[in-house]
């Protein structure tokens, strides 16, 4: 019998020291329930050390990204208070082991959602809408996984950055997005890449989520998955997102 707990010390370890271990096959195949069983125990080790879970986010709604990391599945995984950094704020290399940014869009939820909500219903769940940029960080060696792994990984979540909230009648069908890289785009999208329409990412979010068992609380926040591939981070950089229609956002990397 493989110790869930005992793997989730081993992700948690290697997010919380920045090195990365081998994938979970062969040492702790597990399966995918397990993986998110795991994924709930090695982010209830950050809880316990002091950090506030603020939301979550989606991760493979684009086939841009289904292509770059060979996964096909829709996953799901969680935010807390310490990945959030302020637009136009820093990270610094040696907190991560290879992080990579994409250009993602967030929701904030108005209201407890207990229960998967219809793709016509889906808007009035939310009060605001904003730019993200996601910044993931594979704890496996060569940011290589397969699905299982990524999931026990918390989907690599490791930072991000929101724009300013703006109006949830504000629209976020098939806008431009753009990620660059010290001012250069590396990245041209469109939202619609995002599950054909933004807001499906958000219906798969409630049905997903609130299978497992949790409920969405009113203020959390929602990430879409990301429009375009992802870019890894050098020292020095300074990425943007520029979705048309919102303001550019920003993040330095130190
Ligand atoms: C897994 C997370 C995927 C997205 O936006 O599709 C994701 C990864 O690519 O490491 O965050
Ligand atoms: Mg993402």
């Amino acid at each position: 019998m493989i110790d869930l707990k005992e793997v989730a010390e081993y992700i948690d370890l290697a997010a919380a020291n920045a090195s990365s271990v081998q994938q979970l096959q062969g040492k702790f195949p597990i399966s995918l329930s397990d993986a998110y069983k795991v994924q709930e125990l090695s982010i209830g080790r950050r809880l316990t050390r002091g950090e506030k879970l603020i939301g979550y986010k989606m991760g493979f709604t684009s086939k841009a990204k289904m292509e770059q990391m060979g996964v096909h599945d829709l996953i799901w995984g969680r935010l807390t208070d310490s990945m959030h950094v302020a637009d136009d704020g820093f990270i610094t290399l040696d907190k991560f082991i290879h992080p990579r940014a994409e250009p993602e869009i967030a929701f904030r939820i108005k209201e407890d959602i207990k229960e998967e909500v219809a793709l016509s219903e889906i808007q009035s769940i939310v009060d605001g809408l904003a730019p993200a940029i996601e910044v993931i960080d594979s704890r496996y060696e060569n940011f290589k996984f397969s699905l299982e792994d990524v999931v026990a990984d918390n989907c690599s979540s490791s930072a991000f950055v929101i724009g300013d909230w703006l109006s949830p009648d504000t629209e976020i069908k098939n806008l431009d997005i753009q990620l660059s890289v010290d001012s250069e785009v590396v990245h041209a999208g469109n939202s619609n890449a995002i599950l054909d329409n933004p807001w499906q990412s958000l219906q798969e979010a409630t049905r997903l989520i609130t299978a497992y068992g949790d409920t969405i609380k009113a203020g959390q926040i929602i990430l879409a998955g990301a429009a375009t591939p992802a870019i890894y981070l050098k020292a020095c950089n300074r990425v943007t997102v520029n979705v048309s229609g919102f303001k550019t956002i920003s993040l330095n990397v130190e």
